[in-house]
């Protein structure tokens, strides 16, 4: 394969609702969708999944930009490659910005399993034909709308619930929901607006049964995550900690966590995603997949990913519905139950809707 031809486009399309963490609001979403060309004509499709602004890492959509423009497309570009693996070992040179290396890889994997006439999901190794899906639930301005929100998405039948929580709304709300629905899976994610000293309040949250809960502590931290765990009983699972194999491998050798959330973006691509998935399941940490509010491109990479065996915990991969009026993607990804088929198509199984994409273009390079 050598890539000839790509072409960047900037997005922007209205969230259905807005979503609050622990660190913002979210109305919009703007990002960038990358399509690469192979000189035997095959296209690829993938999506960064940095924000507009530096919140959840220290990427963004514009660094993003910079980055592929200036090194990693230059890097890639009339290349002869045999296998997308290579592109992570191109990049290694280049330090972290692992959201801008995943936007171009996932183009690469897509291109691959179609020259290999293959799912994504089958060029990754994955073997589920459906996969289980959760939904992550943002911060609400009341307990009364979070909880009839929750009744909808439970009746809907996610297979699990998870909540954003910060100071001041997590204990209460958690222990009204757990009396609301007793025997729902539930979990909480912080995105690291608590700190060691906030242990006592966070043992509190032993009492509702949740499956765990996420990044409470330092989004750089894997050292006070250890210590907060050995006085949890509620297991611990990493998200904005781990970038790496390596992040992973330390974060688990240290106990900071017992489940890891894999986000494509976050580790640098698929590649070493699945390195990070397969050093978990030799060392008995279960996995599950991440989302970052994505279009459906970016979507249908998470759902490829999710069908490798270790992904035992439903993801926060819901329906395309749950975000857009209209997602980019044809037909749109549907959760049915709590599963979401995976389809058998060649390369990420979707087609990309290119009138949508036009229509929520907002800025388009191309380079050769
Ligand atoms: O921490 O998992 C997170 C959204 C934006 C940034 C960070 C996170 C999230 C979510 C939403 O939890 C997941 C989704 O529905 O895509
Ligand atoms: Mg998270």
């Amino acid at each position: 394969m050598k890539i000839v031809n790509i072409t960047i486009r900037q997005l922007k399309m209205k969230l259905k609702d807005p979503f609050t963490t622990s660190f913002g609001t979210f109305t919009d979403r703007d990002f960038l969708v990358l399509e690469a060309q192979d000189q035997d004509g095959t296209i690829g499709w993938g999506e960064s999944v940095a924000f507009h602004s530096p919140w959840y890492n220290e990427e963004t959509l514009q660094t993003n930009w910079h980055m592929l423009e200036d090194f990693f497309i230059p890097l890639l570009l009339n290349k002869e490659i045999h296998h997308p693996d290579e592109v992570s070992e191109l990049f290694a040179p280049i330090r972290k910005n692992n959201m801008a290396k995943s936007t171009i890889e996932g183009a690469v994997w897509d291109i691959y399993a179609q020259q290999t006439n293959q799912s994504l999901a089958s060029a990754l190794g994955g073997t589920r034909d459906k996969i289980e899906v959760g939904i992550s639930i943002g911060i609400q301005q009341s307990i009364e709308e979070l909880v009839e929100l929750v009744d909808g998405y439970v009746k809907e039948g996610y297979k699990r619930i998870k909540v954003k929580i910060k100071p001041g709304w997590d204990v209460e709300v958690m222990r009204i929901l757990r009396n609301t629905f007793p025997d729902v899976a539930m979990m909480a994610d912080a995105n690291s607006a608590y700190r060691l000293e906030d242990a006592e309040l966070l043992k509190q949250l032993d009492a509702f049964n949740l499956t765990m809960i996420e990044q409470p502590l330092a989004s750089d931290d894997i050292i006070d995550h250890a210590q907060l765990q050995k006085m949890l009983e509620t297991p611990i699972c990493l998200d904005e900690s781990i970038h790496s194999l390596e992040d992973a491998r330390k974060a688990v050798e240290l106990g900071s966590t017992k489940i890891i959330n894999i986000k494509i973006g976050r580790v640098g691509g698929l590649t070493e995603a699945k390195k990070i998935h397969d050093y978990c399941e030799a060392n008995g940490i279960p996995v599950w997949c991440g989302g970052m509010l994505e279009s459906g491109i970016g979507r249908a990479h998470n759902v490829a990913l999710t069908t490798l065996s270790n992904f035992t915990l439903p993801g926060d991969t819901a329906s395309s519905n749950r975000y857009w009026d209209k997602d980019i993607i044809k037909p749109e990804v549907v959760s049915e139950n709590g599963y979401i088929n995976v389809r058998q198509a060649v390369g990420i199984g979707y087609e990309i809707d290119c009138e949508a994409v036009e229509s929520f273009t907002v800025a388009k390079k191309h380079y050769k």
